[in-house]
């Protein structure tokens, strides 16, 4: 049966790229697929081990995706470190994945930076919690922005890995099903899980260097519209965004070789539930000088109901607690299904 998982780290503000690239994939998913949406807390560790708030930042990324429209009665919301299977499993892909495929990651090498010997042992594992994360429920479809997408190709190689490698015992066991990979069958426990990587905004970049990704992590605020900005933040951000000087063209070909204007005209696009030509052929032949608060505009409106949701969600951490446990309780009872499975699986006693 089709099953959704994604996560988003507690790993300070939420910004806009989280929300197009991610959590606004989840809300329009919840209504033709089962979900499960998880806090990834045990990720946060794995770049900065101390937090002075983290349960906050947990909370606020429960809230966020609470405000955006998440149904958690409908669907399971929790955190990943109130399920142990998390860590658990990950422990065994430790074990079958090889390291010469984690050092391979883009994001290892990108934040390990060149001190890497000094990078924690949990940020080159990373991938293989992640596998876990998804295959812990048998998730068949994740969507995630286009940054992860190496990481779902791996999660694919550990899960073919552990299908192969156990084939027999899998069978033994009673358990599995008959896929075929390629040209190849396979008596597969783990799915071979689906990247949901598609649409305008699967990239959104920096407003300060349209060839850098948005992120949590740059150190400039310009560079980023938080889901926690207010109006004045996010028109003092737009006015502020790099472009070059030229008006927008009118077709799509026209933003080749000019990222600031693609990524402005894809934030719109995604924003107004358009298209990136469709988007042009109303701005076209216009000035940043028109265009920008015009984008402001949308952008307050989709993000402002938003925002006071989170708001009023926060004020009430006794409520998010809540919500949080039960969506951990139903998570653990999938997960501790699939634990029992992979020990027999393996031989563990
Ligand atoms: N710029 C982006 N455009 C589209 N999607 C994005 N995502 C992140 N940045 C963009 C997607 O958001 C989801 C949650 O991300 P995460 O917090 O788990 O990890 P991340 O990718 O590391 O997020 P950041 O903001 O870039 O944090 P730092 O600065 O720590 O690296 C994922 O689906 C991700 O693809």
């Amino acid at each position: 049966k089709p099953l959704v998982f994604s996560g988003v780290q507690p790993t300070g503000n939420l910004h806009l790229g989280n929300y197009l690239g991610a959590i606004r994939r989840f809300v329009a998913l919840q209504e033709e697929m089962d979900c499960i949406y998880c806090v990834v807390d045990l990720h946060s560790l794995t770049a900065q081990l101390v937090h002075r708030d983290l349960k906050e930042q947990t909370r606020s990324i429960a809230a966020a995706y609470l405000a955006a429209g998440i149904d958690a009665d409908k669907h399971i919301v929790f955190n990943q470190s109130a399920v142990p299977g998390h860590a658990e499993l990950a422990w065994i892909f430790n074990c079958v994945a090889r390291i010469g495929w984690m050092n391979r990651m883009t994001q290892f090498k990108d934040k390990a930076g060149k001190d890497r010997e000094n990078a924690s042992l949990g940020l080159l594992a990373y991938p293989s919690l992640m596998a876990a994360d998804i295959l812990l429920y048998r998730a068949t479809h994740v969507p995630v922005g286009d940054d992860q997408k190496q990481h779902l190709e791996l999660t694919r190689d550990i899960a073919m890995k552990f299908n192969l490698d156990f084939g027999d015992n899998i069978r033994a066991a009673g358990t599995g099903t008959d896929i075929t990979v390629g040209d190849q069958p396979v008596h597969a426990y783990f799915p071979m899980t689906e990247p949901m990587i598609s649409g305008a905004t699967t990239r959104v970049m920096s407003l300060r260097d349209g060839t850098k990704k948005m992120s949590k992590s740059d150190p400039s605020d310009l560079s980023r519209i938080n889901l926690t900005d207010d109006a004045d933040d996010i028109s003092r951000k737009i006015k502020k965004a790099k472009t070059d000087p030229e008006a927008l063209p009118s077709e799509l070909d026209g933003l080749e070789g000019r990222p600031e204007a693609s990524n402005l005209v894809g934030i719109y696009a995604a924003l107004s539930d358009r298209t990136k030509e469709d988007v042009l052929a109303e701005y076209g032949g216009q000035q940043f000088s028109a265009f920008k608060p015009a984008l402001t505009e949308l952008a307050v409106t989709v993000l402002a109901p938003i925002n006071a949701e989170m708001r009023k969600l926060e004020a009430d951490p006794g409520h998010i607690d809540a919500v949080l446990k039960k969506g951990s309780e139903r998570a653990g009872e999938i997960a501790a299904r699939t634990m029992s499975d992979v020990k027999d699986i393996i031989g563990l006693l």
